[in-house]
């Protein structure tokens, strides 16, 4: 069976990688990714300089769900750029990016193309936990297209889209309509679920301290609104932009439904935070399995074909 994936050309040894933000922000992590049987290594969002984020706790878990407003702590994008310099990469890297300014994002987008070792770069338009900018710019339709526009006027490497989730048809179309003109090669979706809150009856209290307790949340409850955006992005969409699935993925199960719905890959976040490292093994096992049952031979057997009643 095979569970290797193609981004648009990129060429991934396994169709299941981590999640950014989660257990890839330091030297050892992202070590850790790369001796893992995680098919890529996707590096936290990271900004010019390096960030604190905001104060303890910011990360909470339940059964079915994760809330967290960590507020971008990263070691600044030099770190991770002299990181992959020092270290024999043997899987695609997909260099996060999250400025928190348009000029900001054309400066990181700039320096990840100075290195040979960024296969690609996720530029993450969906952060919903900075204090103070409550702006979102996957939700600004009006700045995204011009914004884009000047990308690729000097972009050369392989660059994907990392979006928030939409909950009305019409925006997923309008999102679709601008991505369909530039040359785009991925969409990750979906970022967290923004602004949700997850309170402690006993305590009669929030469980993170950021933003009053308010959070974006992950976790298996996501994964209907994950799956419904990975399937309208792939109708909507050129089919030359491949789409990685990420939200609620835990089991081999939600892998292949990901896939059903049309991505081409898939990315773990809090199952993989929950869980550690021994989950890209898991997963590709249970995933292994459903498709000998089904006798698939390739994730293109069934890629977006999921069916209508
Ligand atoms: O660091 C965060 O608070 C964070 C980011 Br940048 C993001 O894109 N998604 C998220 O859930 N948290």
């Amino acid at each position: 069976i095979d569970t290797t994936a193609s981004i648009n050309g990129i060429e991934l040894p396994l169709c299941i990688m981590n999640a950014s933000g989660v257990l890839c922000s330091t030297d050892q992590e992202l070590s850790n990714l790369l001796n893992s049987s995680s098919g890529g290594v996707v590096t936290k969002s990271c900004t010019s300089q390096p960030r604190k984020g905001n104060v303890l706790p910011r990360y909470f878990e339940w059964n079915i769900g994760s809330i967290n407003s960590m507020g971008l702590p990263n070691l600044g994008i030099h770190f991770y750029l002299d990181f992959l310099e020092k270290k024999k990469i043997n899987k695609p890297i997909f260099l996060s990016i999250s400025g928190l300014s348009t000029e900001e994002n054309y400066f990181l987008i700039q320096e990840a193309n100075r290195s040979s070792k960024v296969t690609a770069i996720e530029l993450n338009l969906s952060c919903p936990n900075l204090l103070g900018k409550e702006d979102m710019f996957g939700y600004n339709f009006d700045k995204i297209s011009n914004f884009i526009e000047n990308i690729f006027k000097f972009n050369k490497k392989p660059l994907g889209i990392k979006l928030p989730p939409y909950f009305q048809d019409v925006h997923i179309k309008n999102i679709a309509l601008i991505l369909n003109q530039f040359p785009i090669f991925f969409i990750t979706c979906i970022n967290s679920l923004p602004n949700g809150l997850f309170i402690d009856a006993n305590k009669e209290s929030v469980v993170i301290r950021p933003k009053k307790g308010f959070g974006g949340i992950g976790g298996a409850i996501i994964k209907p609104f994950a799956l419904a955006n990975v399937h309208k992005f792939y109708t909507y969409l050129r089919k030359d932009i491949s789409i990685i699935g990420c939200g609620g993925i835990s089991s081999g199960k939600d892998i292949f439904e990901h896939i059903l719905c049309g991505a081409s890959a898939v990315q773990i976040g809090t199952q993989f935070l929950k869980e550690g490292i021994s989950v890209f093994e898991r997963l590709k096992k249970e995933l292994t399995l459903i498709l000998e049952k089904k006798n698939y031979s390739s994730l293109n057997s069934f890629k977006g074909k999921l069916k209508n009643i």
